[in-house]
């Protein structure tokens, strides 16, 4: 489902696509009121989409660069320290390697208790096409692309997006206690182009994430992996989330980066960065 109007600088409705790339209108306009006519009616997502396109034709054809965010979630979280990469790359960074101490990345890569923190609102989000924005008093950021669960208000996992959790790693860097000035700022996550409903056919692990950052014509970085090299499940991060918690229908939960561009790899205005995970699509952003 995506929110996706059929032609060039037209309206966009919230849509069903098919994996043939038909756009049906539903009869909803947000991803939230889906969960919740789907639960009225006790059936899945799927199921309650795919009963209303009976005898209904097609409005257009799905073009992820005609999309804006498929869910406007009151509230963004993510995971951290999930892959190896993650935890390697900002052990380094904080001098492990030269330590017999095992960083607080080392240590929370091997915990029960997995890293989650606050990262976005809808408000702070830059929709798919959009421009992703660097801070003013940084000199080494990057993006962060991961698959970002989308979760009903009980914790389940509806669907799945594309997601960039744009950091400032020279702030994280000196103090983990600066991670939010890290990770939260006016235009630094992204999601989309489109969710991905759960479906029990489907198995995420196997998806690959791929990213590449273009600058000009040349594209500068680009990284690849799978998300079977994921140190956690899925539905243990959601469950780490939820406890003792309240969240509202769409809300999002980032589950961490497998690729990190290489220091002193920083992103600069006006570079493209597109995400691609299977299955999803492909997330542009231009950086301002
Ligand atoms: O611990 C800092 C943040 C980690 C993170 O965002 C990631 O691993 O993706
Ligand atoms: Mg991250």
């Amino acid at each position: 489902v995506a929110r996706a109007a059929a032609n060039p600088g037209g309206d966009a409705v919230f849509a069903a696509i098919t994996d043939d790339g038909d756009m049906y209108r539903l009869p909803v306009d947000s991803f939230p009121a889906l969960l919740e006519a789907a639960r009225g009616e006790g059936e899945s997502p799927q199921a309650w989409i795919t009963a209303r396109l009976d005898g209904q034709r097609p409005f257009g054809k799905y073009d992820e660069r005609m999309t804006q965010l498929p869910v406007a979630p009151a509230e963004v979280w993510a995971a951290g320290v999930t892959y190896e990469r993650s935890r390697s790359a900002r052990s380094e960074a904080v001098g492990g390697a030269a330590k017999s101490e095992p960083t607080i990345y080392d240590k929370v890569y091997e915990a029960e208790r997995p890293e989650l923190f606050f990262k976005s609102t809808a408000s702070r989000l830059a929709a798919p096409g959009g421009q992703v924005r660097l801070r003013s008093d940084s000199n080494s950021q990057v993006p962060e692309p991961e698959l970002v669960l989308v979760l009903d208000r009980e914790g389940k996992i509806a669907g799945y997006t594309a997601g960039n959790d744009m950091s400032a790693r020279d702030i994280e860097k000196d103090n983990a206690l600066y991670i939010p000035q890290a990770k939260i700022w006016n235009g630094s996550c992204s999601i989309g182009p489109a969710i991905r409903l759960a479906d029990p056919e489907e198995n995420p692990y196997e998806w690959t994430i791929r990213a590449r950052i273009v600058r000009g014509d040349a594209a500068v970085w680009e990284a690849d992996a799978s998300v079977g090299q994921l140190k956690r499940k899925l539905t243990e991060l959601a469950e780490y989330l939820f406890r003792d918690n309240v969240f509202e229908d769409g809300t999002c939960l980032f589950t961490g980066t497998c690729i990190v561009p290489p220091e002193p790899f920083t992103l600069a205005s006006g570079d493209r960065i597109e995400i691609t995970i299977d299955r999803i699509g492909t997330l542009v952003n231009e950086v301002k």
